[in-house]
């Protein structure tokens, strides 16, 4: 089941939230920033680590903590590609995002998982074509998984909602 939902994700009650973190783990701005804030030093402690053993996180992939002082159980943390143009493999990468998070959710036994739009801040991917690439790729899996319960896409601004919500209703 996919829900639409427009707030802070720090605040949601779910099995994992996913970070749209950088490749060095070393947190950031934007909701990456939020996470930490709110989540406190075990999740950078946990990051620190990761990095250690296998030297942060690639575009495209995911590595998974707890989430320290956050409602949520986990912390998905992946890396979205930076907008440059669209001919750098830009929505693919972004496509495997949600794919390799949804399938290290699973590995988990993580049930229920809430996204923010990956990429569309900092990052400068196109709002309207992202939201399009991680509904289809969401939907893509769940058609194939039947352990995942919830997937929420948590919109922070306006725009974004929006754009879900347009999409959502008519079945994409
Ligand atoms: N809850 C949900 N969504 C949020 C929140 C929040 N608390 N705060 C911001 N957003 P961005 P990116 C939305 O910039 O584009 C960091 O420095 C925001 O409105 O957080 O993937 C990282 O370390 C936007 O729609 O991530 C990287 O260096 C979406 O989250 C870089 O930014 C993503 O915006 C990653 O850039």
């Amino acid at each position: 089941m996919i829900r639409l939902i427009q707030g802070d994700i720090t605040k949601i009650e779910v099995d994992a939230i996913v970070n749209a973190a950088n490749t060095s783990l070393l947190g950031g701005g934007g909701v990456d920033g939020a996470i930490h804030r709110a989540g406190g030093p075990a999740i950078l402690e946990e990051c620190r680590q990761i990095r250690a053993k296998q030297g942060g996180c690639a575009i495209g992939a995911a590595v998974i903590t707890t989430a320290g002082r956050l409602p949520a159980k986990y912390v998905i943390h992946t890396v979205g590609p930076v907008w440059n143009g669209g001919h750098n493999g830009e929505p693919e990468l972004l496509a495997n995002c949600y794919r390799h998070s949804l399938q290290l959710a699973v590995e988990t036994g993580i049930k229920t998982i809430a996204f923010p739009n990956i990429s569309t801040g900092i990052y400068h991917f196109p709002k309207s074509e992202a939201a399009t690439i991680a509904i289809t790729t969401v939907q893509q899996f769940l058609a194939t998984d039947n352990t995942i319960k919830e997937i929420i896409f948590v919109c922070f601004d306006e725009e974004n909602y929006a754009l879900y919500k347009e999409r959502l209703d008519k079945g994409q």
